[in-house]
């Protein structure tokens, strides 16, 4: 998913084609706005922790580009390709280290890393849910 961050700057198209050149299909593509309850059910596993609200604020705060890649070994592939979740610890080459702003944090102390990628394969069905039913 492209996140609201990556959206406003114009970059899903960008970071698409990255996903492409690696050789992984984007099957389906929505941009969308989350509801709270769309959000709520992407970060159910962040519950509770400190961030979760200024995390619910920013992923609802503009649209974002949900897809549904496809390939061999996806989830890995596409974790990669994203980088570190903090855009100062990202390699080179990847999405979050080449593409990152000036100010990662923003004012609710939450990191703008522009992508979210599914980290499982039970975490990537409950989320698609969240967008292609
Ligand atoms: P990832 O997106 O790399 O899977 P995550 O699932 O641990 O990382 O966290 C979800 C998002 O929450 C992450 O992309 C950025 C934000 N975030 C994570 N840890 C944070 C922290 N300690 N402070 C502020 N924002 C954080
Ligand atoms: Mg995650």
């Amino acid at each position: 998913m492209i996140k609201p961050d990556g959206v406003a700057r114009g970059l899903a198209e960008t970071i698409l084609k990255r996903v492409s050149g690696a050789g992984l299909a984007v099957a389906e593509k929505k941009q969308l706005v989350l509801t709270p309850a769309q959000a709520a059910e992407l970060y159910r596993p962040h519950l509770g922790k400190k961030f979760y609200p200024g995390l619910i604020k920013f992923i609802t705060s503009g649209p974002v580009v949900a897809c549904l890649v496809s390939g061999e070994g996806a989830i890995a592939a596409l974790r990669r390709l994203m980088g570190d979740t903090d855009p100062l610890a990202a390699e080179r080459g990847t999405v979050r280290g080449d593409l990152k702003e000036a100010a990662v944090i923003n004012e609710d102390g939450i990191i703008k890393n522009l992508v979210h990628g599914s980290d499982s394969p039970e975490a990537a069905d409950r989320e698609l849910a969240i967008f292609f039913k």
